[in-house]
């Protein structure tokens, strides 16, 4: 067959960028290529309306042993009662659990997105804020912290239904006993995006929220490092929050009420070569090698947030413990917005995200800050060595945003430096 020359050369392209630059986007990393095979996988042909043993389609015996893996897996990784791996991706996860859980209109109660919270948490312009009546907590401005007190005091006022904790520029642990005695205390269900930390989380590197939720979703393609895609899991003891009765008044586990959330709620049939994916990114977790991964992710994360705090740089709560940090750029350059440094390291082939900081002074197009995550770079074998010299590049371009000549020798820096780097090398 003919290759489709346009469309390949574009992949190609991007290829080359992934592998000539520096990766520093938080959410992203850089998959096995047996996951990759999986995922390309003629698992793309096949219809499987339905879960393994009760599918709306013929010929699913090999899918439901695929499916049936993932789900083995993934319990195990989390020592969880229950998952679902159909979510196409995070946000159709938490849209399964509100689905689940409320009634258009129901108040519930995330973290203000431009702190650290999740567009799928309550934004306006998001199926959650504009279905359901979204409330919301902040970090403290002193400390960067989640202001706990705050969330205390709004969810005793207001009792939403729902409470969630997780964030995707929050670079701190948890405190997910508290946030679990106010959901009890109010009878709202309490739910964790562990999206971001999910690859720390599976290696034992944090707190698994699944011993505090009563329902966990995440992605699959974060620090996880699956293909891209959604997940939720209940943990032992956690089947039914509401008794017998769920706040529909139906008589329903909590784990039918999400299946039939996922499908037929909010989706149709499941992407079964991304499922078969993720069996095999879960089986990777599962292998000594990956807490080796994910503990050298956060040395890297903690040895980065260092070399910018020494050259100047505020990072929102001082620091991380985990594999992101949130850099407020006004702390150096009052006058660059996050949008224009964006641009700059994207041209020396540095990849990195602008993002608000907690009471920012800028719009959500321009930003103040900058966020970095050191899954994917981690991936391609750097180790906290060599963090410092990446962070001075990063600030060597920063430094002269408008002079194409210092950000072209950059690039060449960069693009030296990651051909030590291969992918797959770990
Ligand atoms: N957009 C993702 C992130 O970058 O954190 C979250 O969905």
């Amino acid at each position: 067959m003919k290759q489709d020359e346009l469309i390949f050369n574009i992949i190609n392209k991007e290829n080359n960028r992934q592998l000539t630059g520096i990766e520093l986007i938080a959410s992203e990393n850089f998959v096995s290529d047996e996951v990759r095979r999986a995922a390309g996988s003629v698992l793309t042909n096949k219809y499987a309306e339905g879960y393994p043993g009760k599918r709306y389609y013929g010929g699913c015996q090999f899918i439901d042993e695929i499916e049936q893996t993932a789900i083995d897996r993934l319990k195990q990784i989390f020592n969880a009662e229950w998952v679902n791996v159909q979510p196409h991706s995070g946000a159709q996860a938490n849209m399964a659990v509100f689905l689940a859980c409320l009634r258009p209109g129901d108040k519930f109660l995330g973290l203000n997105l431009s702190h650290g919270g999740h567009l799928s948490h309550g934004s306006p312009v998001n199926f959650s804020g504009l279905n359901y009546t979204a409330l919301e907590y902040n970090v403290q401005e002193t400390t960067g912290y989640v202001d706990y007190e705050q969330l205390d005091a709004i969810a005793l006022k207001e009792k939403p239904k729902l409470i969630i904790a997780g964030a995707s520029a929050y670079s701190r642990e948890w405190d997910y006993a508290r946030i679990r005695r106010i959901a009890d205390r109010i009878g709202a269900v309490f739910m964790v995006d562990m999206a971001h930390p999910a690859g720390l989380i599976a290696a034992g590197l944090l707190k698994n929220p699944l011993q505090y939720a009563h329902i966990v979703t995440s992605t699959t393609h974060k620090t996880l490092r699956g293909p891209r895609g959604g997940i939720i899991l209940i943990g032992k003891d956690f089947e039914n929050p509401w008794g017998k009765k769920t706040p529909k008044g139906e008589i329903k586990m909590m784990s039918a009420l999400l299946d039939s959330a996922v499908f037929p709620g909010v989706q149709g049939g499941p992407l079964e070569h991304i499922i078969a994916a993720k069996a095999v990114a879960f089986s990777e977790a599962l292998q000594p090698e990956y807490i080796d991964y994910q503990t050298q992710v956060k040395k890297n994360a903690a040895a980065m947030a260092k070399a910018l705090i020494d050259k100047g740089y505020k990072i929102i709560s001082g620091g991380t413990d985990n594999h992101l940090m949130l850099v407020d750029l006004r702390s150096k350059f009052p006058d660059l917005t996050g949008k224009q440094a964006e641009i700059a390291l994207v041209k020396a082939d540095i990849t990195a995200n602008k993002n608000m900081v907690p009471f920012d002074s800028r719009s959500p197009f321009l930003t103040s800050g900058l966020r970095f995550g050191t899954s994917a770079v981690t991936t391609r074998g750097i180790k906290e060595t060599l963090m410092g010299e990446i962070v001075d590049l990063i600030d060597t371009v920063l430094s002269h945003v408008e002079n194409d000549t210092v950000i072209r020798s950059t690039a060449e820096k960069v693009n030296a430096m990651m051909k030590n780097y291969p992918l797959f090398a770990w």
